[in-house]
C-alpha cells in the first residue's frame, strides 16, 4: 500500500486526535509506514480532555491505569500527581504522547471531517473537511468519541437568556468566572456531580435542576502515594495483564462472595468499609452479585440511599436526592468529591425538576411550574448523544451512496463494535458493539488500534485490498450484543446507553456488555480463524 501511496492522497485517515486517534497515528505511520493523517477539530489533541475543562472535571478510574501501556518508558516517566487524574493533567499527558513520538506534523488542527463518501469503482474513502479539502484515502478510522456530541436540550426560550450559558463538554478554555454568580446547572450525571460542589464554592447562589436522582459513592481522592507508584511501575506487566482481561478493563479483583450469603448486619460492615475506601471498587470489592442479582442490588441500593439521608441535614432535600426510581448501577456507575455535602450549604438548592418540570428558559432566568429562578448562568450539564451521536456529526455514505444514519436509523449495527457492512475500510475504534464505554477506555481503545492495525498488517500481507462486515455476521453479533444486555439491571433505567436521553432516538442498548477480557478473545479468535465474519477483497 505503501508504494501505492502515489497514486492515493494517502492510506490513511484517522478522525481525532484523543487517546484514539494518537495512537491509531502512531502505529499507522510509525510502525506499518503508512501515509496516515488526522483531522482534528479542535486546535490541539485531547478529544473528550480537550473540550471538557469544566470546573471539577476529572477521570473516575485511576490515573495509574488510565494511561497508554504500548511504551514501557513511557509507562516510566510519566507521574501522576493524584490518586483519579484531572482534566488539566491528562491534557498534559496526551500533549506529552504527542511531542514524545512527534505526532503533531500528521494532524491537521481546527479541522472537521464534514462527510467521507466511499468511491466503489476506486475502493477509497473521499473525505471533505471543513477547509474544503477532498482526500482519498484507502481506509477511514473514527477515533471520534463515544461522548463527543454534547446535547443541549431544546427548552423553549433557550435563546432568549441574557446571561451566560456553557454545556459541560464545550467549556471555554479560559475558563469561567463564577465568583459571586447566580448560577443554575442542569443536570446531574457524571458532569453535574463533579462539577455541582466546585461551582457551589465559587458561585453566589447555585440552583440545581434535577431530573433523575443519582447513586454515588465517595471517591476518595487524594494525592497518591509515591510508594504505591513505584510499586505499580515495578508491577506494570502484572497490572497490564490483568486489566486487559477483566470484565472491566481495570486490575481488581472481583471479590467471590454473594451480598445474600451474610447477615444484614456483615453485609453493612462490608458496605461501610468499601464506602470509606471510596471509588468502584465500592462494587468490585463489596459482593460479586450486586450488577447482577436485583435481591443483592436492593441491599447496595439501599445501602447508598440511607447514606444520603445520613449526609444531608434537610431531611426534604435528602428525599429528593434519593434515588428510588432505579437500580443503582442501571445507570452509569458515579463517583464523587463532596456531592451530598453539598447540599448543606447555605447557597446551594436542589430543584426538583420531576415534581415541576422547567417550563422555559426566560431572559432572566429558568421558570419551572412552581417558581422563576433568576440566574447569571447557565450550566447545561445535559449530556450527549451518545455513541451514534458523533457518527451522524459526518455525512459518512458507503456503497451504492447509502447513509450511516439511514442504516442506523433503528440503531446500531456493527460487527463487534469496528465494522459495518456495505462501509468496506470504514474501521471504528471503540464503535457501538464493543465494550467501550462500560470499560476503562485506554484498554479498550488500545486492543482496537492494536487489531485495526494486525488487520491491516495482514491484508498488505495478502494482497488484500478491502475489508467488510459480513451482513450475517453483523445481524449476528447485534443479537448477541442485545441478548447480553437483555437480563442486565441496565435495562432498569433510562440511560444515554439505550438512548433514553435523546428524544426519538431508538431505544437500543450500544455497549457490549461481555466484558473486556472475554471481548478480546472473540477479536483475536475472529483474525486467527481469517477474519471470520468479515470479507477480505
Ligand atoms: O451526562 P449524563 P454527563 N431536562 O447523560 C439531565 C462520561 N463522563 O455529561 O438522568 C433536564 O450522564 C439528565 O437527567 P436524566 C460518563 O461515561 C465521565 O454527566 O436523563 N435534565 C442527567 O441528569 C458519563 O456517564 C466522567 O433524567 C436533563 C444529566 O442531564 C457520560 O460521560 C465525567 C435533560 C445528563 O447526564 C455522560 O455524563 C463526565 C433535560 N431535557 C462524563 N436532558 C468521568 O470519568 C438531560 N438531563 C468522571
Amino acid at each position: 500500500m505503501t508504494n501505492s501511496a502515489k497514486s492515493l492522497d494517502c492510506d490513511a485517515i484517522v478522525i481525532g486526535a484523543g487517546f484514539a486517534g494518537l495512537y491509531m497515528l502512531r502505529k499507522l505511520r510509525d510502525e506499518l509506514g503508512l501515509t496516515a493523517r488526522v483531522f482534528e477539530r479542535g486546535d490541539n489533541v485531547g478529544g473528550t480532555w480537550y473540550w471538557n475543562r469544566y470546573p471539577g472535571a476529572r477521570c473516575d478510574s485511576e490515573s495509574y491505569i488510565y494511561c497508554y501501556s504500548f511504551d514501557r518508558e513511557l509507562l516510566q516517566e510519566w507521574e501522576w500527581s493524584g490518586k483519579y487524574p484531572e482534566q488539566p493533567e491528562i491534557l498534559s499527558y496526551l500533549n506529552h504522547v504527542a511531542d514524545r513520538f512527534d505526532l503533531r506534523r500528521s494532524i491537521d488542527f481546527n479541522t472537521s471531517v464534514v462527510s467521507a463518501h466511499y468511491d466503489d469503482a476506486r475502493d477509497r474513502w473521499e473525505v471533505t473537511t471543513d477547509k474544503g479539502e477532498v482526500i482519498a484515502s484507502r481506509f477511514l478510522i473514527t477515533g471520534i468519541g463515544c461522548l463527543s456530541a454534547g446535547q443541549v436540550p431544546d427548552i423553549q426560550g433557550r435563546e432568549l437568556f441574557k446571561g451566560e450559558s456553557y454545556h459541560t463538554g464545550a467549556w471555554p478554555h479560559e475558563g469561567v468566572d463564577l465568583q459571586g454568580k447566580r448560577v443554575g446547572v442542569i443536570g446531574t450525571g457524571s458532569s453535574g456531580v463533579q462539577s455541582i460542589p466546585v461551582i457551589a464554592r465559587d458561585a453566589a447562589q447555585l440552583f440545581v435542576f434535577q431530573r433523575t436522582p443519582q447513586y454515588t459513592i465517595p471517591a476518595r481522592h487524594g494525592t497518591v502515594d509515591k510508594a504505591f507508584l513505584d510499586n505499580v511501575k515495578a508491577n506494570y506487566d502484572e497490572i497490564w495483564r490483568e486489566a486487559k482481561t477483566s470484565a472491566g478493563g481495570a486490575p481488581y479483583t472481583p471479590i467471590d462472595r454473594s451480598a445474600l450469603s451474610v447477615s444484614e448486619e456483615e453485609r453493612n460492615a462490608v458496605y461501610e468499609d468499601a464506602w470509606q475506601q471510596g471509588g468502584f471498587k465500592f462494587v468490585l470489592a463489596s459482593f460479586n452479585d450486586i450488577v447482577i442479582d436485583p435481591r443483592a442490588n436492593e441491599t447496595a441500593s439501599e445501602f447508598i440511599r440511607s447514606k444520603i439521608r445520613e449526609i444531608v441535614n434537610d431531611p426534604v432535600t435528602a428525599e429528593k436526592l434519593v434515588p428510588k426510581d432505579h437500580p443503582f448501577t442501571s445507570k452509569r456507575a458515579l463517583i464523587d468529591t463532596d456531592y451530598f455535602d453539598t447540599y448543606n450549604r447555605d447557597n446551594v438548592t436542589l430543584v426538583d425538576i420531576r415534581e415541576s418540570p422547567i417550563q422555559e428558559i426566560t431572559e432572566t432566568g429558568i421558570r419551572t411550574a412552581a417558581a422563576d429562578y433568576d440566574l447569571d448562568v447557565i450550566v447545561f450539564a445535559t449530556g450527549f448523544d451518545a455513541m451514534t451521536g458523533p457518527y451522524f456529526k459526518i455525512d459518512i455514505r458507503g456503497k451504492d451512496g447509502v447513509a450511516l444514519k439511514e442504516k442506523w436509523s433503528a440503531g446500531p449495527r456493527t460487527y463487534l463494535g469496528i465494522s459495518t457492512a456495505g462501509f468496506p475500510n470504514l474501521l471504528m475504534i471503540t464503535g457501538p458493539g464493543s465494550p467501550s464505554v462500560l470499560s476503562n477506555m485506554p484498554v479498550s481503545i488500545e486492543q482496537h488500534v492494536e487489531w485495526i492495525a494486525d488487520t491491516i498488517s495482514t491484508m498488505r500481507a495478502q494482497g488484500k485490498q478491502t475489508i467488510e462486515a459480513d451482513a450475517q455476521a453483523e445481524a449476528d453479533w447485534v443479537e448477541h450484543v442485545n441478548a447480553m444486555a437483555q437480563p442486565t439491571l441496565f435495562m432498569q433505567a433510562d440511560s444515554w446507553y439505550l438512548g433514553a436521553n435523546i428524544p426519538g432516538k431508538p431505544r437500543v442498548f450500544m455497549p457490549y456488555v461481555g466484558g473486556v477480557g472475554a471481548y478480546r478473545i472473540k477479536c483475536d479468535e475472529v483474525a486467527a480463524a481469517g477474519y471470520e465474519g468479515f470479507v477480505l477483497a
